[in-house]
């Protein structure tokens, strides 16, 4: 069957103070690092070997990927890099902190930044020097695609242009691919594949390094799902994320 394992990246430096990232490129801790040699190994373990990677513009995400193609001996095979694939733009809520956020603000509004499917946190203004019309790596990119903020709505919208000409397509010769990016942005390809509902996507929380395999049957219809793990631990992991958000 052919399948695509999609992976969130290791644990970033902003993960670990608990500070709303989106498009701020932050580094893998050293327990990222080790979650994401960890993943590459549980992959290859269980016989996976892919034809093609792609991955955001994020650093975390990039070397997360490079780690796991490194432990699977795969460091050769194409990859492929798209700003499309980079997390949901967190507005003005980047460099928070999301306990302190919830203390201020209260946990069912930073519940509604954090999962909601159509309202974004306030954006960046022009002038913010975070504004990603600032970034040269974003210079490709026509100015009105480039976001100020993002609900996972706008996440994915931009994504999928990119899921339909490019990672999709690519199943019709590739037998198995790895898509490396972010909680949000893979909750979208998630949303999009599950045809899950606006309303239940919010109780989707995605874990750092866990490999959530999508299998294919012959006419490309997603046939099964699963994570590679230990599903109580799993199931913890998930708990975590979503806590995240709660007052401290
Ligand atoms: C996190 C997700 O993105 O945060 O932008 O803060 O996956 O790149 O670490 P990632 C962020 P939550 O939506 O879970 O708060």
């Amino acid at each position: 069957m052919k399948k695509i394992v999609l992976l969130r990246h290791g644990e970033s430096a902003w993960n670990k103070e608990n500070r709303f990232t989106g498009w701020t490129d932050v580094d893998l801790t050293e327990k990222g690092v080790a979650e994401a040699e960890k993943a590459g190994e549980t992959l290859k373990e269980y016989g996976f070997n892919f034809d093609k990677a792609y991955t955001s513009y994020l650093k975390r995400a990039v070397k997360t990927l490079n780690c796991v193609l490194d432990k699977m001996n795969l460091d050769w095979i194409p990859v492929e890099k798209s700003w499309r694939l980079n997390e949901k733009h967190y507005g003005e809520l980047q460099g928070l902190n999301k306990a302190e956020t919830a203390e201020k603000y209260g946990e069912e509004q930073v519940l509604v930044w954090r999962r909601s499917y159509d309202i974004a946190p306030h954006p960046l203004s022009e002038s913010d020097l975070r504004n990603p019309r600032f970034d040269y790596r974003y210079h490709e990119v026509p100015d009105a695609e480039l976001p100020r903020t993002e609900s996972l709505k706008d996440t994915i919208e931009r994504i999928m242009p990119y899921w339909e000409s490019d990672i999709f397509p690519s199943l019709k010769t590739a037998h198995t691919l790895l898509v490396v990016a972010h909680g949000n942005s893979l909750r979208g390809i998630i949303k999009h594949l599950k045809n899950i509902s606006d309303e239940d996507i919010v109780k989707l929380n995605l874990p750092t390094a866990v490999p959530y395999v999508f299998e294919f049957d012959e006419n490309l219809n997603v046939a099964n799902d699963y994570f590679l793990g230990n599903p109580e631990e799993i199931k913890k992991l998930m708990e975590a994320v979503a806590n995240q958000g709660k007052k401290k």
